[in-house]
């Protein structure tokens, strides 16, 4: 191991600020955030240039989130913090081989994850030789070369892993998978293990497809609209627009979260200064403030409200579904007293909302990390599922479940074949396509990975995109495995932390972004990627590349294939040529990629089939759509401790941290924060700015981090809020959901103490 390299986020050295938290989102601020970060970042020119591309259909797809965009696109088809991710990619700072040579990984990994990414775009190929303290530059056939002696060296292909991010392109991510297989194994891990796994767990259980069933213009017919544990304002700003479009035709939109989220509040359309309209609409219409894990018991008494006022679609439930008397059963044996306690909210106020779910014509349940990321998060959103089922709404204009996907193109990698335990009629139609036996037996997700990491089962580990050791939960145990492995390899636009804390010998290959001509024998090329919403369509890249070292991820996966696996049937490096190519390969090997190349060539993409969705009809062993009945988890910690979820403030992509504000949630200056209800704070004798450690704990197991600060805001008594990655120190491996093994990052049980009584220096509130 090389000595000193720090695994974990180190504190940023800034006074925190706290003032009042906002209740409008988005407005003048936010436009000129866009404009602040655009022009630090790329200049005039270029930001004018760049942002007008975004989500065109002649342009690129965000690399923001996957929300879809609309048939009529204005001229601005993008929101604050899409802004932000484009000029964060567009970026015209560099990290050039003379960058490496002047800083030790040592050197680096004291720095923070923001002044990492603020370094700019990687411009060479890099090489961290077994022992050595600093990368140095190397050739990409070299790199090619030492990768494919590695692969070779295994005795068994299982001892390989190749993670994804959710940015990878539908070509780049299916020869990816595809050569993986081609080795010989399906570790495939990748975001969405940490991210969605538990809708795509629940929903293909209940519904036949791990997919939304809903479409944009959905949101236009619905009468109820259910918002679940998900933060638009920040982490969907385009969703808003939808929102306030739905409200203005007469929808009730329902707020579930034990925060007051800002854009749920009120919101206001950057646009409509433009247009001289200074009024801001109100989105939600009923906020209730569930207690972290609470959702299972509110949605029970949901469901108990509805069978109460016996407002049933009997037809529906009739001919379509199974399990209802069950799960019916479950729902009127659980007490409201129960139901009370554990979601923290009012029989009176439940009962209220009910009502209006129950009455509801079209109901669309959205949801993101708040249900997917809890022990129960399967089962949470099964419940979800059963309360939609009971009034039929699935597969009807204006209703639907809509999980709202993160990475924008989490969904199409999916689709395309990454995942560690694809079904086995996906196996079987790619091993006819390629005219390659692929391997059956399932490989690692996420959690796995580390697990065989940690054990001494990992030769190659190979990561196209992202930030494994800053995503992943237990970082410093995450890290231990990572430094047993003999070549990781990361596939990178920007610098982060997995650049340093690497196995024995290390690689970073640097790739185009989605904001950059890609040109194969001089001809531009486009992508494809699928939203969260199931329509694939093209993303074209236009800025001229970051520098004249960067490759195209198809082009590395291409290339990388034809030198690990000389004798396959596929001619790995003429396919990349030109894109079409993959896209006829494609064709032969996935479902529902028919005239893969003529369909997205249309101006707005295409729509994948599904079932619930077109036909209302349920690939489920009964054929029917699944009412499921589950047990309440058990959300009350012992005495004293805390529930504390990890969150995204208002400045961060995941692991990149643009700077270190929260503007709605009031917070600037630093992000080593624990947001905590006064009446909490006060019972200890707190004030904000007491510094605390915090320790949580998990099966007589203990994790500790030190130099928090609290500061007092409206959350439930008995819950508490951090930043990722900081706090990722602390999320335990082995708690994840059940059957999706997804880190329960929104539910960690912590205590805290005080070092010294006393809190830093008093800044304006
Ligand atoms: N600007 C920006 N955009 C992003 C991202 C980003 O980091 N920055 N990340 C992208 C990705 S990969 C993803 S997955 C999405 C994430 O989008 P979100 O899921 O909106 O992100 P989180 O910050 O994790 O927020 C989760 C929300 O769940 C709430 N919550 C926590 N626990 C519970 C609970 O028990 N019950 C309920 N009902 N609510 C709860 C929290 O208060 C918070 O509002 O955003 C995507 N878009
Ligand atoms: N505690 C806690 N942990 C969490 C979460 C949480 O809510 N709480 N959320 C989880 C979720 S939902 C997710 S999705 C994961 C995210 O996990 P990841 O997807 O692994 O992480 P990111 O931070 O999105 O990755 C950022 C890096 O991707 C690289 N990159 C950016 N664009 C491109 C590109 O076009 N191509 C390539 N090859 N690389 C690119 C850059 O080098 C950048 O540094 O984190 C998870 N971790
Ligand atoms: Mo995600």
């Amino acid at each position: 191991m090389r000595e000193g390299v720090r695994a974990e986020t180190p504190d940023d050295p800034l006074p925190l600020k706290i003032s009042k938290k906002k209740k409008l989102a988005a407005g003048i601020p936010a436009v000129t955030s866009s404009l602040k970060h655009g022009l630090k970042n790329m200049g005039i020119p270029r930001t004018l240039r760049t942002l007008t591309m975004v989500n065109q259909q002649s342009g690129f797809d965000c690399p923001g989130c996957a929300w879809p965009d609309p048939s009529h696109r204005t001229q601005f088809e993008f929101c604050e913090n899409g802004a932000k991710a484009v000029a964060d990619e567009a970026t015209t700072r560099r990290v050039t081989p003379q960058f490496f040579s002047k800083y030790t990984v040592q050197e680096l990994s004291q720095k923070s994850d923001m002044w990492l990414n603020k370094q700019g775009r990687i411009t060479n190929p890099m090489h961290l030789k077994p022992g050595a303290s600093n990368y140095s530059e190397i050739s990409w056939d070299d790199a090619f070369e030492l990768i494919a002696s590695h692969i070779q060296a295994m005795d068994n292909p299982h001892r390989s892993v190749f993670y994804t991010s959710g940015r990878t392109s539908n070509e780049a991510a299916f020869l990816y998978q595809a050569m993986v297989r081609s080795i010989g194994t399906n570790n495939l891990p990748d975001c969405s293990n940490m991210c969605h796994e538990s809708s795509g767990k629940g929903l293909g259980q209940s519904i036949g497809i791990g997919k939304g069933t809903v479409h944009l213009d959905d949101f236009n017919r619905s009468e109820v609209i259910l918002v679940i544990g998900q933060n638009p304002g920040t982490n969907h700003p385009r969703m808003l627009t939808a929102l306030r479009d739905a409200k203005k035709r007469g929808a009730k939109i329902v707020h579930i979260n034990p925060l007051p989220e800002a854009g749920l509040e009120r919101f206001k359309h950057p646009q409509d200064y433009m247009k001289m309209n200074l009024s801001s609409t109100q989105l939600s219409d009923y906020h209730l403030k569930v207690r972290i894990g609470g959702d299972a018991a509110l949605l029970k008494g949901f469901i108990k409200v509805h069978d109460e006022m016996g407002f049933f679609d009997e037809e529906f439930i009739k001919s379509s579904t199974v399990g209802i008397e069950s799960m019916l059963e479950k729902a009127r044996a659980v007490s409201w007293k129960t139901i009370e306690a554990d979601s923290g909210l009012l029989e009176p106020n439940i009962r209220q909302v009910g009502e209006v779910i129950a009455r509801s014509k079209a109901t669309i349940a959205c949801w993101a990390m708040g249900l997917t990321q809890q022990p129960n998060g399967v089962s949470v959103i099964q419940e979800v599922v059963n309360l939609l089922l009971l009034g039929g709404h699935v597969g009807r204009p204006g209703a639907g479940f809509c999980p709202v996907r993160g990475h924008s193109n989490v969904q199409g990698d999916r689709t395309v074949g990454i995942w560690e335990a694809p079904p086995q009629s996906f196996l079987h139609k790619m091993s006819k396509g390629l005219d390659t036996e692929m391997p059956m037996e399932h490989g690692f997700d996420v959690v796995n990975a580390i697990h065989a990491m940690r054990r001494g089962d990992v030769d190659v580990f190979f990561c196209m995109g992202g930030n494994f050791i800053s995503a992943t939960p237990d970082t410093l145990a995450t890290a231990d495995g990572i430094r047993n492995v003999g070549l990781t390899v990361q596939v990178s636009t920007k610098l982060n932390r997995s650049h340093l804390v690497t196995g024995n010998e290390a690689l970073i290959l640097p790739c185009l972004g989605r904001t950059e001509l890609d040109l194969q024998r001089s001809v531009a090329q486009f992508v494809t990627v699928e939203n969260s919403m199931g329509v694939v369509h093209r993303s074209t890249g236009k800025l001229p590349p970051a520098s004249d070292e960067l490759r195209s991820e198809p082009w590395i996966v291409g290339q990388l294939a034809s030198k690990i696996l000389p004798d396959s049937n596929i001619k790995w490096d003429t396919l990349i040529d030109n894109y079409d190519e993959i896209r006829d390969l494609m064709e032969t090997c996935l479902d529902g990629f028919e005239n893969y190349n003529e369909r997205v060539r249309q101006p707005n993409g295409f729509l994948l089939p599904n079932p619930p969705r077109d036909t209302r009809s349920f690939d489920t062993p009964s054929r029917k759509a699944h009412f499921t009945t589950h047990d309440l988890p058990n959300v009350h910690p012992s005495d004293g401790r805390f529930v504390m979820m990890t969150l995204r403030s208002h400045d961060q992509y995941n692991t990149t941290v643009y700077d270190v504000h929260d503007r709605y949630r009031g917070i600037s200056g630093n992000r080593r924060v624990v947001l905590m209800n006064a009446l909490d704070m006060t019972q200890r004798g707190w004030k904000n700015r007491q510094i605390v450690k915090i320790t949580s704990h998990f099966s007589g197991e203990e994790r500790s981090s030190d130099g928090w600060q609290i500061v007092a805001y409206d959350i439930p008594r008995g819950n508490v809020a951090t930043y990722f990655p900081e706090a990722n120190v602390l999320v335990p491996l082995d708690s994840t959901a059940d059957i999706s093994n997804t880190p329960t990052s929104k539910w960690v049980e912590v205590s805290f103490s005080t070092d010294s009584s006393n809190h830093l220096g008093d800044e304006e509130e």
